[in-house]
């Protein structure tokens, strides 16, 4: 189904807090997507609905709460596969998000794969979540850390690669399939492509792209895939990882306890099945059963109109925003090569300033550092501001950010 301009409009009913007021009773124009998104009443609804008629822990009890409890949590990890083209359910893994499943393969398949010596090859563009837990594993097996350096357009240079691939001592490559600050889409199949005719695993890092596009782990072939549900209408504390069923196998777990175990002895333990073998203690029941009515949500849109309308709004935002006086803009400036995502500063205005500005007008971006200070330390800043867009996102609101932006212009005399 093709969606509308009007229909993506029509969506915004679905998000009460798309409805505020804020400061000077100001609408609120929420361009602070990639940090988090909104929440549709289907999603709201079903963590409510789950509190007041089926609260119970679950793989446990056989009441009849429990029963109903784990057969919903047990449907979305089926409907998570299905969204992801994902064949067996049991190599989706809840964790509490992209952070959690990056450290999880770091420490679990990371200690047992990674040897003094070895390469991991990381990206400048990546979020603290995907170079922390590499340093940690790095530094204590005396192992090295290497980057994929990015061009002036924002790009990886993939000949960088071909390079640390060639020494044969890589044992991972892990990248973000678009990255956080930039926008940019990493040449996924590419990369995996490389890593694969020479054995070397990779690692995705989705979260800034399952909410945004069509992904089908299947097609990509990479051996982890890590998103966070909060990103994509779900709610917070709710993670994938996705891993190929012959390695999660092979992994030691990565926290004891509850769920995770088949027979604890007092000296040893044996471990249960996938999935179940790395996910210890109680789950985020409620929100995991919440996350499946935000699939469906997206689904019922369509990923492909998702990518599209967001891509519109990407090329109008773009447009305008470079017409403003004293702005730069970051990245590749060809709206097809990158997501809904905008950075730019003012001259030597910091970026603290531009977003209190634009505050009062209702606008709602992000200025920081965006957990990404390698890459400010690339692009030679040490923040910048950023605007997002996602479904409920309209033309209308970019223009108010367009003119937020020219007042700080006029503001600051540029
Ligand atoms: N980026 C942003 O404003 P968690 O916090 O675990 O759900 O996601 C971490 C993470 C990992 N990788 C990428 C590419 C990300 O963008 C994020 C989260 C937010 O850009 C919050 S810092």
């Amino acid at each position: 189904m093709q969606a509308t301009t009007s229909s993506f409009e029509n969506l915004r009913n679905d998000f009460p807090i798309l409805n505020r007021r804020v400061r000077d009773n100001k609408k609120l124009v929420y361009l602070d997507n990639a940090a988090t998104t909104q929440k549709p009443n289907q999603v709201i609804d079903a963590i409510s609905d789950y509190y007041k008629n089926h609260n119970s822990n679950i793989h446990r009890a056989v009441h009849a709460l429990a029963e109903e409890s784990t057969e919903a949590f047990e449907e979305t990890r089926d409907k998570v596969a299905k969204f992801l083209n994902v064949e067996d359910s049991r190599e989706i893994i809840f964790v509490r998000g992209t952070t959690e499943g990056i450290n999880l393969v770091a420490y679990a398949w990371g200690r047992d794969n990674v040897k003094e010596g070895d390469i991991i090859v990381t990206t400048e563009y990546e979020h603290h979540s995907n170079i922390v837990p590499w340093q940690l594993l790095t530094q204590e097996k005396k192992a090295q850390l290497k980057y994929i350096d990015i061009d002036d357009n924002g790009e990886l240079m993939l000949e960088q690669l071909d390079d640390y691939l060639s020494t044969g001592k890589v044992k991972l490559v892990t990248f973000s399939h678009m990255s956080n600050v930039l926008g940019t889409i990493s040449p996924v199949k590419e990369i995996v492509s490389k890593c694969r005719s020479v054995g070397v695993k990779v690692l995705i890092d989705g979260a800034q792209s399952v909410p945004h596009m069509k992904i089908d782990l299947t097609d990509l072939n990479s051996d982890f895939y890590v998103f966070s549900a909060h990103k994509m209408l779900g709610p917070t504390g709710v993670g994938v990882l996705w891993a190929k069923k012959e390695i999660l196998e092979k992994m030691s777990p990565f926290l004891g306890g509850g769920d995770m175990i088949r027979e604890v002895h007092k000296y040893e333990t044996t471990w249960n099945d996938l999935p179940y073998k790395f996910e210890a203690g109680t789950p985020n029941i409620a929100d995991v059963i919440g996350f499946a009515k935000a699939i469906e949500y997206l689904e019922k849109i369509g990923m492909d109109n998702i990518r599209n309308h967001e891509l519109e709004l990407t090329k109008y935002a773009l447009d305008e925003m470079k017409k403003v006086p004293g702005i730069t803009l970051y990245g590749t400036k060809e709206p097809e090569k990158r997501g809904g995502v905008v950075s730019f500063n003012f001259n030597d205005v910091h970026p603290h300033d531009v977003g209190t500005i634009i505050d009062k007008e209702g606008v709602a971006i992000r200025s920081g550092h965006h957990c990404a200070q390698v890459l400010m330390e690339k692009l030679n800043v040490a923040a910048t501001n950023r605007a997002s867009f996602y479904i409920y996102n309209t033309k209308e609101e970019i223009d108010v950010l367009i003119s937020s932006l020219r007042h700080v212009a006029k503001v600051f005399k540029l």
